[in-house]
């Protein structure tokens, strides 16, 4: 064993940097490891004025109010996902500051991007409990901002639903990584925690097995198909949720979970750098549809990991298996 260490050492000698290439990848991990957060979290006080009274920035201590403190935890784990990760400084990639309001309105069952920042309810303290209490809704947010800056994907049908998959994808890394879960230890559930023991389910949504996340009198049961045999081509407005892309974006939420799974070790640093790449890459249209979009994630995981390798099979036998490809 002393040998083996021995060796060991002497290889990690050798990955010192010494070509410019290696130093150049010193300098930008350097970089990375300096990225800070510009956080800021205001109050609405249960009104609907946003952003409303600052109660927390940058750097200051916890304050009494718990879901201050979520949201600012919440926005930090969020930014040092794509900090630390995949070298992003911030959503933008130049630093935005990151702004929440909390106490949006009354039993205010929700939370949402809107544009400029993130707006999270209480609840309604029946069915649901505070938006900031899970950190996957709270990287779900932030990552619309993502996506907004990057692939800009048309929030309408497919490509809407590849837009609210997206956050999921994030947001659940962002639990994970917190968690320090690998993708087969995961639970794969967005909100977990939000409903009360009044409701029958465990979660928003499950990206392992769309469709089972609740199923509840008050609530209805969870719409989510888990393959393209129960896509749901429903209108293209808003009283349809822009064609359903809260239920259709079941199909790629559980393309990512099976690339995820089939890749092993932790998703963000297989499926993630996929899916990352694909949306910052600048080549896909906005209104891309699932095809499209699943044959860019194989192109891609044969270009960071190797044409053919085990990555590459894995994103391919994810979309077939959800029906997207055949
Ligand atoms: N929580 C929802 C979302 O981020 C809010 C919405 O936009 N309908 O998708
Ligand atoms: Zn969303």
């Amino acid at each position: 064993p002393q040998d083996l260490r021995h060796r060991a050492e002497s290889a990690q000698e050798r990955e010192l940097p010494s070509t410019a290439r290696d130093r150049k990848r010193a300098r930008q991990s350097a970089a990375a490891a300096s990225y800070s957060p510009k956080r800021t979290i205001f109050d609405a006080k249960n009104g609907t004025d946003l952003p409303g009274t600052k109660v927390r920035d940058e750097g200051q201590p916890a304050v009494a109010d718990e879901s201050v403190n979520e949201a600012y935890d919440g926005l930090g784990d969020t930014f040092a996902l794509y900090a630390q990760v995949y070298d992003r400084d911030s959503l933008d990639g130049k630093g935005l500051p990151l702004l929440a309001t909390v106490h949006y309105d009354k039993d205010f069952d929700n939370a949402y991007w809107d544009g400029e920042q993130m707006v999270f309810g209480d609840g309604d303290g029946v069915y649901f409990r505070s938006f900031t209490d899970s950190v996957d809704v709270i990287g779900h947010e932030l990552t619309h901002g993502f996506t907004q800056y990057t692939a800009g994907f048309t929030y309408v049908a497919q490509s809407g639903a590849l837009n609210e998959s997206v956050s999921d994808c994030f947001g659940s890394m962002v639990k994970q990584r917190v968690n320090k879960q690998s993708a087969a230890d995961a639970d794969w559930l967005i909100g977990q925690g939000l409903f009360t023991e009044k409701v029958k389910g465990v979660a928003l949504r499950s990206m392992k097995a769309p469709g089972t996340a609740y199923d509840d009198p008050h609530l209805g049961k969870d719409p989510q198909p888990a393959d393209m045999d129960g896509y749901q081509d429903l209108p293209h407005d808003e009283q349809n949720d822009n064609g359903g892309v809260h239920v259709n974006s079941g199909i790629p939420n559980r393309a990512f979970y099976l690339a995820a799974t089939g890749i092993g070790g932790n998703s963000w640093e297989g499926a993630g750098r996929i899916w990352y790449d694909v949306m910052t890459a600048g080549n896909l249209p906005k209104d891309v549809d699932f095809k499209g979009f699943a044959e860019a994630t194989i192109k891609s995981a044969g270009s960071i990991f190797g044409a053919g390798g085990k990555e590459e099979q894995a994103v391919q036998q994810a979309w077939v298996t959800v029906k997207v490809l055949t």
